[in-house]
């Protein structure tokens, strides 16, 4: 994988899984208003005073961070998970989870998901889609609306339950917050070594019912 990101001829970050569904067009779009302040106010209040999202939440990924970067679910609350990638040329994912598995690299081991997938057994919805570049779906039960959808990867052995978006893509998810309190991440491990260790993570707390 080392080889192949350095190697990238294009000013694109592909996906990792990218040969699985071939390359797709690249959509350029412009980094607007929905960085608004209201958007980066969420972003910076510190984790105390996070309030529960439930309902609609917009995560948005640009290079290389999430908006909002914290977030608080609650057990039990149903969650409309509208996850749009606002880079103008850089493919980014979306796992939850904790703990690491780690790969071997020439630049030593990099982390490349989640060693605990949060979305495994939980009942996902896929309600709207757009220039989605691939969801594996892991352990999670997947039911898409959408077609046609030659992005769902629903083999075992892709790692983690991980929408990956093309610049400008978005994708919602319907889902009702499994029973798993505690303290969870969000990540890209999208060339892993770049975006991940260019911070591109957020802390996800699961309230208890
Ligand atoms: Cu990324």
């Amino acid at each position: 994988m080392a080889d192949e990101v350095i190697k990238q001829p294009h000013p694109v970050d592909w996906s990792r899984r990218q040969f699985l569904v071939g390359t797709g067009g690249l959509a350029v779009v412009g980094l607007g208003a929905l960085f608004g302040k209201s958007v980066i106010g969420q972003a910076v209040q510190a984790m105390a005073g996070t309030p529960v999202s439930t309902g609609l939440v917009h995560v948005y990924a640009g290079d290389y961070y999430y908006v909002p970067n914290h977030m608080k679910w609650r057990v039990g609350d149903n969650i409309s998970l509208l996850f749009h990638n606002h880079s103008p040329n850089r493919f980014h994912e979306m796992m939850i989870g904790q703990g690491f598995d780690t790969a071997p690299s020439e630049f030593g081991p990099v982390r490349q998901q989640f060693h605990t997938d949060f979305w495994d057994g939980v009942h996902v919805t896929i309600s709207e889609a757009h220039a989605v570049d691939n969801l594996a779906t892991n352990k999670a039960i997947v039911n898409c609306e959408v077609n046609p959808h030659p992005w769902l990867i629903t083999a075992p052995g892709n790692g983690n339950f991980s929408p990956t978006l093309m610049p400008g893509g978005y994708i919602r998810l319907d889902f009702t917050v499994p029973n798993k309190p505690g303290h969870w991440q969000y990540a890209c491990f999208v060339q892993g070594f770049v975006h991940y260790r260019a911070g591109m993570l957020g802390n996800l707390t699961i309230l208890p019912a």
